[in-house]
């Protein structure tokens, strides 16, 4: 019997941490009040970027409706919620001279709403929604974006940091910047797969690592929080045994996950691979350095163990060949070829593919690089089409946070919590109102936004309560 196939009846750890997931601009709506400024998701969808013309200006309203979102979480029995902070809702240009005090107060009530339930705040700070003056300055191309995020972070730390004990820089560094600069599918909506990707990644690091170091220096012995970066990573597993297949697929995980990864958990600088591979095909290009800009020695010093935890987002797992792709870009420095499984179930996001075991690998691989760091799985889940009975939720959510829970027993891996995306059904960027990821359903075409759990959000309560599989 292969042990993907066993179902482990057994307990989590005693702790865990249980919790669910949104972000700012996907729930909170209200987008132009009480001072808030427009944010580079805001202009896109104002001016049409998304499915059907549908935008976050009122989403799940959340803005209004906090207090019914934290009766939810009390409803799962979670003992962590996961939101997003709206730069430009706090910091109205970005800048921190624009501090929008209604913003600021949006957010302590928020966090003491959770805090008057035992429900422990974890904030992300960036979660896709640039100020659109920052933007227009340059967004994350411009290094100058390191002060005004530092900025920022600093006036978030001291305005809640007496309030939340985890943080998180960044959600998803890689869609950030390839989906942003590289495919320009989301805003910026830039093409500079080349070498701009390149640049926006570094200074996406030196945003984190600044940051950390911030936290680090002048919150940490007054409020004992922890700072970590969410990343994302599919499970890419080689197509055959062979060992070019099996070096792809390590390639593939090296340059999107180590690209942040290695900097921050790993030795303080970009993988191996990544600096071979990509100074290769700009040589042979003919250009006299690599398109991969490099970490000064300092750099890679702050770098290294600039973190207190692993965020890692999961959904899906795709298989890798090794083939030679004569592209001078991201993609093509990889050269490799990827494919999914026919075999496994898809979904209504036409790129999340369900294979469990994927997370399992996934979880193993960070162990082993990163010398089994702390990890809060930040999110997982998948999509569906709201319909109140998800048993395709149910069973995803089984499969998956059981394959982590071998992760734990089997493999040793320090998994200390585990964020469900999402808690209630929101706005799926491009995708619109689309497709939905909640364990409660919002109605949408309802101007009170009525909240309804699912049967997902029974079955999650239940886990929580249990802690595990009997
Ligand atoms: C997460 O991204 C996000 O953090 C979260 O906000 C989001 O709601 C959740 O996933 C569910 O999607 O349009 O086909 O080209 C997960 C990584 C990056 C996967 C964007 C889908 C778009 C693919 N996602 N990607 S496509």
């Amino acid at each position: 019997i292969r042990e993907k196939d066993i179902f482990l009846r057994e307990q989590f750890p005693r702790n865990f941490a249980w919790g669910a997931a949104t972000a700012a601009y996907q729930i909170e709506g209200a987008y132009n009040e009480d001072g808030k400024g427009p944010s580079f998701w805001d202009t896109f969808a104002n001016n049409g970027g998304l499915a059907f013309q549908q935008t976050g200006n009122v989403a799940c309203d959340s803005y209004h409706q906090y207090k019914r979102d934290v009766q939810m979480l009390v409803e799962l029995g979670v003992s962590h919620y996961r939101f997003s902070i709206s730069w430009s809702r706090v910091l109205p240009n970005g800048r921190a001279e624009s501090l929008n005090q209604l913003g600021v107060d949006y957010y302590n009530n928020l966090i003491n709403e959770l805090r008057a339930n035992n429900i422990v705040p974890m904030a992300t700070l960036y979660h896709w929604d640039l100020p659109q003056a920052l933007d227009d300055i340059g967004g994350w191309e411009n290094e100058t974006i390191i002060d005004y995020f530092n900025d920022y972070a600093r006036i978030c730390f001291e305005q809640f940091g007496d309030r939340v004990p985890l943080w998180l820089t960044f959600n998803e560094a890689y869609v950030v910047t390839w989906l942003g600069y590289g495919i320009g599918i989301f805003p910026p909506n830039e093409h500079k797969a080349e070498r701009g990707v390149y640049n926006v990644a570094h200074n996406i690091v030196r945003s984190h690592v600044k940051v950390y170091h911030l936290y680090d220096k002048q919150f940490r012995q007054h409020y004992h929080g922890r700072v970590g970066i969410t990343l994302d990573c599919d499970w890419k597993e080689p197509a055959t045994t062979g060992a070019m297949d099996r070096y792809a697929a390590e390639r593939a995980l090296q340059f999107k996950l180590g690209w942040f990864a290695n900097p921050i958990y790993g030795n303080g600088d970009y993988p191996a691979e990544m600096k071979h591979s990509v100074a290769k095909k700009s040589r042979d290009q003919g250009l006299s350095k690599s398109r991969l800009p490099e970490f000064t020695e300092e750099e890679k010093k702050m770098n290294k163990g600039a973190n207190d935890f692993f965020g890692l987002n999961h959904y899906t797992t795709q298989y890798i060949r090794d083939n030679y792709d004569n592209r001078n870009n991201y993609e093509g420095d990889q050269n490799l070829y990827t494919k999914v499984d026919d075999c496994w179930p898809g979904s209504t996001a036409g790129w999340l593919k369900v294979n469990p075991w994927g997370l399992r690998g996934l979880l193993r691989w960070i162990r082993d690089r990163y010398n089994n760091p702390p990890l809060f799985v930040t999110e997982n889940g998948v999509g569906d089409d709201g319909t109140l009975h998800d048993q395709s939720r149910i069973d995803y959510y089984t499969k998956y946070t059981n394959e982590m829970l071998k992760a734990i027993k089997w493999d040793g891996c320090n998994v200390v919590g585990y964020m469900a995306w999402s808690l209630m059904d929101n706005l799926e960027w491009t995708s619109g109102y689309t497709v939905k990821f909640g364990l409660y359903n919002v109605n949408f075409t309802d101007p009170a936004r009525t909240r309804t759990p699912k049967d997902s959000a029974r079955w999650y309560s239940n886990l929580v309560r249990t802690n595990g599989y009997n």
